[in-house]
């Protein structure tokens, strides 16, 4: 069998050098009609868009590939550390418009295509974006991996190569309904599968003991099936550095021994059910954010992957002779949230049972060789599974997980004596609601490092999630914010304001070193130069209607101030407190207390996902969606107020937003956002936030400085205090009239048809429980909205401001953020 074994050959052929086509318009219009005609099989004239995007894609990778091999022939002949990242989401958006940016071919390709009468970006229109993570955090990992590969870092990041990534959305009478996003049905030209490097998983069974002739224990785990993971690897290119780094995704299928055996007993349904079975671990991302589901299939899935990529790495990518006692010197894994945390014990496991090690030793090296990154800070979205669970599908891991536990707790116990309430709260094993394993514990005990992702949640997780911890090992902790890849959010996706930056600051290399763009400051002062940039953001909202109309039938108006909130739907980030500020404008024009006219010309965007089980967050999607019918279909309103909520909010729809928006949303409750990081996105692309002093908010309004941003709110330690005097969210609701009449409005029936049953999910909720204080913060909120308006109203001052956003939020450079990485976790 393959399965297990060194599948790298060691024959002594020789290399031979690796070239791809000329970088001119013909090498590429030759190069591309070679991949029309002999990988797709197909004639210019009879070829579809599908075909040639296909092939255009294929094209562009020929000139990556060169310097993909050559990186990885570095990275096996240098001995220097690389990076492990473990992630179970990757949300990459399109690929082909960052490969033409990082191969430079994006002028030759629009010209060449244009030579066989091929219009580019209907071609990069066709790319289905690979959604295989939910938002923030998934996004994350594909920013952090971009940067790493322009900073020419080695690292091999790991995932599941999910065969339906997040669901699409659409509304049916204004509610979501979902349709499964089958994002490889036109096929999928970036990947590479190499089956014969597949790798056995295995789970279930039991194990057994048996002792050598020293006396000494052995277990061995006898699992009673398993899948095989095939790897798919991807490209992820640098930029102008010819590095390329690999992403290597994990697709589960049955294995042939599993199979045989059934088919051969004759039973070929059985034999189909067991491929099915084993499939179903890859098939599907799950769609909840925040709160995980403790679902049995999502444990595989984690295992699943791990397993793959620890062996992966240690029996394939480390050298056959390698000494496992300096794995530390040669590898950090780095554990995106709790998902991959069971790749704690797995290490455990291949060091003890597999590689003889003893237990003490074992674990000096294991704790060396992973850091932690927590990505929140509500309690509900710790993940937590049930021993039971664990121990029905890897008995091995959870007896070596109770022994950590035993071991660390000695430890406590030594560190505070006769503590035992102490014992019990940092115990990896909760004995309540039922006997359970927090993974998030399990990481802190075993990280080098943990951190959180902003300044404010740092300090959060430190004090508030894991105080205990941070007692005992003060100096595991530290913080990194969190940052984006300006070659996707601002060079891509906003290519007018990269055109213009470029022309001021004289050259290109703000796109890897983003702090460059302080020299913008200067000309926020220079009126011509403010002139551009408002043509900049016109432009960009012409294109982005543009969209809106092709793709979703929307018109919106020309002038209006863009106010957009985009993120996934969580009671936490609050679009309900938006929505009842939009109703509050709404109300006190209808109701005659404000003239229309007095009103700064809005349109509303939003854009989010609510997880399919989460019924509050999808009746506040149903209540968005039924209050821009009323307020659009409004004559009162036309061109004045407006609201819109193109369905599917992806990669791709953000790319075309963000560069187009005024105004950034960023309004959660203080205390409860980690970091966000649409957040930079848009003051990066001269948008002025409205936010409260939340995750990465804090930062941004230090840098770009409080004349340009628009707090609002109540600060963490006040949410606390109210919180704990007792939060009565009614008696807001009686003192303030224009709260009264905006909630007594949405509960009316008004926009649900007269049916006032239809809101009042929300409208309850908000009145007796409103768990993220909407009603304690709205007062504060309008208030900084009318100081909006009225800085808006001043065009020279509000571009200024949006100008030095851009110029001081350089630091939200992910190529910072994985700096800070390098500086504060990976080389210490
Ligand atoms: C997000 N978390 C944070 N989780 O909410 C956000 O503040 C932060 O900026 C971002 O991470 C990056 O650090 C997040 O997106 C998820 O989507 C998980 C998906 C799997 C289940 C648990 C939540």
């Amino acid at each position: 069998t393959l399965l297990g074994t060194r599948s790298t050959p060691t024959h002594a052929l020789a290399a031979v050098p690796v070239e791809g086509p000329p970088l001119t318009v013909d090498g590429f219009v030759e190069a591309f009609l070679q991949e029309l005609h002999f990988g797709q099989g197909v004639q210019l004239d009879r070829s579809t868009v599908n075909d040639q995007y296909l092939a255009l894609a294929r094209t562009v990778m020929h000139y990556m590939m060169a310097e993909w091999l050559e990186t990885g022939r570095r990275r096996r002949a240098e001995p220097t550390k690389m990076i492990g990242y473990l992630s179970a989401e990757y949300l990459l958006g399109r690929q082909l418009g960052n490969a033409l940016l990082a191969t430079e071919l994006t002028e030759v390709a629009e010209e060449g295509l244009a030579t066989l009468g091929i219009d580019l970006a209907t071609l990069r229109s066709q790319e289905i974006e690979p959604g295989l993570g939910n938002g923030g955090l998934g996004r994350l990992a594909a920013c952090f991996i971009d940067s790493l590969a322009v900073m020419d870092v080695p690292c091999i990041a790991y995932g599941i190569r999910y065969e339906y990534g997040i669901f699409r959305q659409t509304f049916f009478n204004n509610r979501q309904l979902e349709v499964p996003d089958n994002w490889l049905r036109l096929g999928s030209p970036w990947e590479f599968p190499h089956p014969e490097r597949a790798v056995q998983v295995d789970f279930g069974g039991h194990t057994e003991r048996t002792s050598d002739e020293n006396g000494r224990e052995h277990v061995q785990w006898v699992p009673s099936w398993n899948v095989q993971g095939i790897p798919y690897h991807y490209m992820v290119p640098g930029y102008d550095n010819k590095a390329v780094n690999t992403l290597r995704l994990w697709s589960a299928q049955a294995t042939d021994a599993f199979n045989l055996q059934i088919f051969n007993s004759g039973d070929h349904a059985e034999a189909v059910r067991s491929q099915t079975f084993a499939e179903n671990i890859s098939k599907v991302l799950y769609p909840e954010d925040s709160t995980p589901q403790g679902r049995e299939l999502r444990l595989q899935q984690q295992y699943f992957f791990v397993a793959c990529s620890l062996h992966d790495y240690i029996e394939h990518t480390l050298p056959a002779d390698f000494d496992l006692r300096k794995l530390p010197d040669q590898i950090i894994w780095q554990l995106n949230d709790t998902h991959p945390v069971i790749a704690i014990p797995e290490l455990m496991r291949i060091l003890v049972d597999v590689k003889g090690f003893e237990w003490a030793e074992a674990w000096d090296i294991t704790k060396r060789c992973f850091a932690y990154t927590c990505h929140t800070l509500l309690p509900e979205a710790l993940e937590v599974w049930p021993v039971d669970v664990i121990g029905r599908l890897l008995p091995r891991h959870l007896e070596i997980i109770f022994r950590i536990n035993e071991d660390f707790l000695i430890e406590v116990r030594e560190r505070f004596p006769g503590d035992e309430l102490r014992v019990r709260r940092m115990s990896i094993i909760a004995e309540h609601p039922e006997r359970a394993v927090r993974m998030a514990y399990l990481a802190s005990v075993a990280a080098t490092k943990i951190n959180g992702v902003a300044a404010l949640h740092s300090e959060l997780l430190r004090d508030k999630v894991l105080p205990d911890f941070s007692e005992m090992w003060p100096d595991k902790f530290t913080n990194v914010t969190n940052g984006v890849t300006p070659r996707r959010f601002l060079r891509l996706a906003n290519p007018k304001l990269s055109e213009l930056i470029t022309e001021v600051l004289g050259d290109e290399r703000w796109v890897t070193d983003l702090d460059r763009l302080s020299g913008l400051e200067a000309y926020a002062d220079d009126a011509s130069f403010r002139e551009k940039f408002r043509q900049v953001k016109a432009a960009n909202k012409t294109r982005l209607f543009e969209l809106l109309k092709r793709r979703d039938g929307i018109d919106v108006a020309p002038d209006n101030m863009l106010d957009v909130m985009v993120k996934r739907l969580h009671e936490y980030k609050r679009q309900s407190l938006k929505l009842l500020h939009i109703v509050h404008l709404y109300e006190s024009v209808v109701s005659g207390r404000r003239d229309i006219s007095d009103i700064v010309p809005r349109t509303f965007v939003f854009g989010a996902k609510a997880a399919p089980g989460y019924h509050m967050a999808k009746e506040t999607i149903f209540l968005i969606n039924s209050v821009a019918e009323k307020i659009n279909s409004d004559s009162r309103m036309q061109g004045r107020l407006a609201v819109v909520f193109p369905a599917n909010y992806n990669v791709t729809l953000a790319e075309r937003l963000i560069p187009a928006a005024d105004l950034s949303e960023q309004i959660s409750l203080a205390g409860k956002e980690a970091s966000g990081t649409g957040n930079m996105k848009f003051a990066l692309n001269g948008a002025l936030t409205i936010g409260t002093d939340d995750g990465a908010n804090v930062e941004i309004r230090k840098l770009v400085g409080d004349d340009h941003f628009f707090l609002f709110g109540m600060s963490e330690p006040e949410v606390a205090e109210l919180g704990a005097r007792g939060y009565v969210p009614s008696s807001f609701y009686e003192q303030n009239e224009d709260l009264r009449r905006a909630v007594d409005l949405l509960g009316s029936g008004e926009f649900t048809g007269s049916n006032r049953d239809a809101a009042s999910t929300v409208v309850n909720d908000l009145l007796w429980n409103d768990r993220f204080m909407a009603l304690a913060d709205f007062q504060s909120y309008v208030e900084a909205q009318a100081r909006v308006d009225a800085a808006y109203a001043d065009t020279e001052a509000w571009t200024r401001s949006a100008i030095l956003n851009v110029a001081r939020t350089g630091f939200f450079s992910s190529d910072r953020s994985m700096r800070d990485y390098l500086d504060r976790i990976w080389l210490r």
